[in-house]
């Protein structure tokens, strides 16, 4: 059912909108192969999608949100029948390993059966008034549009954790996805599409849900138009910075999911070989392209040799290839630029005193034309500038502490907060890792690494990564406004804090 032969530039929900914006190309990272040219959406064309997912906004708020609930569950179910199909494309278009794209599709799949049992408890508070005969109570709105812009690195999930819980709270959406993932945003529509096109019985308005392709103009169109209450940005720091700026200068609101520089604690009572599988699988997994990637080890100095050299030998023997083979566990980089990208943090990192395994293109046994690396593993000073930066590669940087405050402040020493981890059997330290003097960041586990996060928490985290909160716990309440009802049942009109105000 999938058909992806013809792709447009715009989707207005069933519909398909020849655009004539500058054409682009879709390849695939496997083997650089176009997979299709499409012309992008311009700021016209945003501007009239957005018209329609108002629209379609003002229809589905007056549906009661169990309703909205029934329809996400449907579109569960469709995604069930269709993960190996949307495993596929993720596949081709970002290079992940057959496991990690039907992860990524169950995560959608999550995300569903969470925003179901969600439409059914979007509570607010009752509140005691100060006033006799009072009550005070809060109500949670649909809020509008909501523009969603994600990455390449997760081109289904991410929308999904967005759309499945916009849904439930009311609200249609916008999607701008990463042009480099523009065919995995048409398939998940049209799979989206099959099921409003099947839900008459739940009033779902055909354009609740609406895609524009396209580079930055068209995410710069999004995140301009006044009609888009909340803009939600999955990016980097640079993407997210403009993001807040413009929506900023209209006073809207946005949610943020920026960069990582994600780092991990390993101490002296860690169960190593424990440690050693979540340090490959958050450094090396995805090809070190999550956002919640393992960049940053910083290991008790007694345990540091010893590690450093297992790492070393494990990284290098990693199978690295056409994602689509059994066994490979290592795809390609998404483009030249990443590949750029990482040689040139490699050679920064060596001018700083950096030792580098790995980190080479790899060109025999694998398609020709896309980037294939080896892992990369650097020995370097904790004090080195390159550790300030995140290079989405698999890169991973190793350094000693002697004292946990030390590793601690290591930890939090740089200007992103998303991640964060630590190996130890001692439940001071792992406390004291977790308390508000240990880690700054969004997530902080223990003995467990630091990308894989469940749906049901909430997902994001501090600094330069934005302090958004998307999937899980309550970060539905960004989807929705919040009012204050106070209301009088009594026949006086007593004002609050004592005020008098006879006339
Ligand atoms: C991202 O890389 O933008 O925690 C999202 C994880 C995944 C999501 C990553 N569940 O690694």
């Amino acid at each position: 059912m999938l058909d992806l032969s013809n792709p447009k530039g715009l989707y207005i929900g069933g519909q398909a909108v020849q655009t004539d914006g500058q054409n682009f190309l879709c390849k695939s990272c496997i083997d650089g192969q176009v997979l299709a040219t499409i012309s992008a959406a311009n700021s016209d064309d945003v501007d009239r999608a957005i018209e329609k997912a108002h629209k379609a906004f003002e229809a589905w708020r007056l549906v009661p949100a169990p309703a909205r609930g029934e329809f996400v569950r449907r579109f569960g179910n469709q995604l069930r029948k269709h993960k190996i199909d949307l495993a596929q494309i993720v596949t081709m278009e970002a290079g992940k390993i057959s496991s990690e794209a039907m992860g990524e599709v169950q995560e959608m799949i999550d995300i569903c059966d969470f925003a179901v049992g969600l439409s059914r408890q979007l509570y607010g508070l009752t509140i005691a008034s100060e006033r006799p005969l009072h009550r005070m109570m809060e109500q949670w709105h649909p809020i509008g549009v909501v523009g969603v812009i994600s990455a390449f690195n997760f081109p289904v999930a991410v929308w999904a954790w967005n759309a499945a819980i916009a849904f439930v709270c009311g609200d249609s959406v916008v999607w701008k996805p990463s042009e480099k993932t523009s065919l995995c945003a048409i398939a998940c529509q049209q799979i989206l599409q099959s099921v409003v096109a099947e839900s008459a019985d739940l009033n779902v308005p055909k354009d609740l849900s609406c895609v524009v392709l396209g580079d930055g103009n068209v995410g710069e169109a999004l995140t301009a138009n006044s009609r888009v209450p909340l803009v939600s940005a999955t990016g980097s720091v640079r993407m997210g910075k403009r993001v807040a700026q413009v929506v900023g200068a209209r006073l809207g609101r946005s949610l943020l999911e920026l960069g990582g520089n994600n780092a991990m604690i390993v101490t002296p009572t860690a169960e190593i070989e424990l440690a050693i599988r979540a340090i490959i699988f958050s450094a090396f997994g995805t090809c070190g392209q999550r956002c919640t990637t393992l960049r940053r080890l910083i290991v008790h100095r007694s345990l540091f040799d010893g590690l450093l050299k297992k790492l070393c030998s494990i990284s290098q023997t990693l199978p690295v290839g056409d994602p689509r083979e059994k066994g490979i566990l290592i795809g390609p980089l998404i483009d030249k630029q990443s590949y750029d990208a990482m040689q040139l943090a490699i050679q920064t990192a060596i001018a700083q005193g950096g030792i580098v395994v790995g980190g080479d293109r790899i060109i025999d046994g694998v398609p020709q034309g896309g980037y294939y690396v080896k892992p990369a593993v650097i020995a370097i000073s904790a004090s080195a500038e390159v550790l300030q930066h995140e290079t989405f590669a698999p890169i991973l940087y190793c350094m000693a502490y002697d004292s946990l405050d030390e590793a601690m402040a290591i930890q939090n020493g740089v200007s992103q907060g998303l991640s964060s981890a630590i190996f130890t059997s001692d439940v001071r330290e792992a406390e004291s890792f977790l308390a508000s003097t240990g880690s700054d960041c969004g997530i902080a586990n223990v003995n467990i690494g630091t990308s894989g996060a469940e749906i049901g928490g909430a997902f994001g985290g501090e600094k330069e990564t934005g302090g958004g909160r998307e999937s899980g716990s309550d970060s539905w309440k960004a989807y929705m406004r919040r009012t204050t009802n106070t209301i009088n049942y009594s026949r006086e009109l007593p004002l609050a804090q004592g005020v008098n105000f006879d006339f």
